[in-house]
């Protein structure tokens, strides 16, 4: 008797958030909306798991029916002895790792790679640099080169190196730049426990130059780095309420590096990062969902159940920047295992 009530009880609940979740017109009526709440964004990310990827996939179907999976590429051009303090990165001056800073690579190498990246298959090529903004002068011209080679390669071409000024971000523009990552990381609530040197003020505002130089935005963050359900929550409600959204939206889980403040930090359960990608599909239905760092503590059937639920992009090679990926031939097997399309939107 105790049984069936309680389970009643858990009926009326799932029934309960049912009625204060959008209905299913709105889902499927094609309305991108930038005006999340946060307690539609956690009544999203909280849904029992079945109607969550339910919905999730009904949106990531409709958006994109053929299930097609970009392929990205990352390189770190400058590694290590970055002045920040990101209390999760490797690269950072602050935390004693195995990363030792080494100069940066010259532009023949960067192209040569990229050239083999597009010969394996990727269709985007991500170059990392470990700055906390970027400078004037022969660095900043060969990123200008770097970005003009992969252009003509024919592949989408990314950067990340941290801040930015609106002059540097015209000259990217021009220069062919596809896209700028630039990650929130985190909720604004739980950002000082994690980084002190710039403030998330400070990354709306080269995510805003960005913008106006008519670069497309990659903004996206990491769970698992010891916070709440709610930050999770506010994460994504700050990246779905940013007008246009993020055309790339990256969900990284933590990597706890030897070395860094998070060392000890236990990984999180592969069904939390489902969660995040169908709630980020959900909210920005058009944003490419990038399924990124943390592939390998996640097992097959967690990420085919991204790829399922709203995940459109994963980094593909042995390397992230610094850190492990899966191996390219276990990633060949995993998307024709799962029957998913590369897509190549290359020009
Ligand atoms: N310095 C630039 C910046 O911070 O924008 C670019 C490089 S930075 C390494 C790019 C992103 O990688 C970070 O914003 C963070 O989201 C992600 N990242 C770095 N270390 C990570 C880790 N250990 N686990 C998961 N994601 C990580
Ligand atoms: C992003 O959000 N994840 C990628 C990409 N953007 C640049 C980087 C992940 C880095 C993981 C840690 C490392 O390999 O150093
Ligand atoms: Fe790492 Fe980028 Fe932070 Fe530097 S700014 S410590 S490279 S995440």
């Amino acid at each position: 008797m105790t049984i069936i009530n309680s389970n009643i009880r858990e009926i009326k609940k799932t029934n309960k958030k049912e009625d204060s979740f959008l209905d299913f017109n709105s889902i499927t009526g094609g309305d991108i909306r930038h005006d999340w709440s946060l307690k539609e964004v956690k009544e999203i990310l909280d849904l029992p798991l079945m109607d969550l990827l339910w919905r999730a996939q009904i949106i990531h179907r409709s958006y994109n029916p053929g299930y097609k999976v970009q392929l990205a590429s990352l390189l770190s051009v400058k590694t290590g002895g970055c002045s920040e303090d990101c209390s999760y990165c490797p690269q950072s001056a602050h935390n004693e790792t195995k990363v030792e800073p080494v100069p940066a690579l010259q532009v023949k190498s960067v192209l040569d790679r990229a050239k083999a990246a597009k010969e394996s298959g990727a269709d985007r090529f991500c170059m990392g640099w470990a700055w906390r903004e970027i400078k004037d002068g022969k660095a900043f011209d060969s990123m200008l080169e770097m970005v003009k080679g992969v252009r003509e390669l024919g592949l989408e071409a990314c950067v990340t190196a941290g801040m930015i000024t609106d002059s540097q971000a015209f000259r990217l523009a021009e220069a062919g730049l596809t896209a700028y990552n630039h990650n929130l990381d985190t909720s604004p609530e739980h950002y000082s426990k994690i980084i002190s040197t710039r403030t998330y003020q400070d990354r709306l505002e080269t995510l805003r130059r960005v913008r106006m130089a008519g670069i497309t935005v990659c903004c996206g963050g990491i769970i698992g780095m010891g916070e709440s359900i709610s930050d999770r929550a506010s994460l994504l409600k700050v990246l779905a309420t940013l007008d246009p959204h993020p055309e790339s939206v990256p969900i990284n889980a933590l990597v706890a590096v030897q070395g860094t403040p998070m060392e000890d930090l236990s990984s999180i359960d592969p069904l939390e990062m489902v969660r995040m990608v169908a709630t980020a599909r959900i909210i920005m239905p058009k944003s490419r969902i990038r399924l990124s760092a943390g592939r390998k503590q996640l097992g097959r059937e967690a990420q085919i159940l991204c790829l399922q639920s709203g995940a459109d992009s994963i980094f593909y090679g042995d390397t992230l920047l610094t850190t492990g990926n899966p191996e390219v031939d276990a990633d060949r097997k995993l998307l024709a295992d799962a029957g998913m399309k590369v897509n190549f939107c290359q020009e």
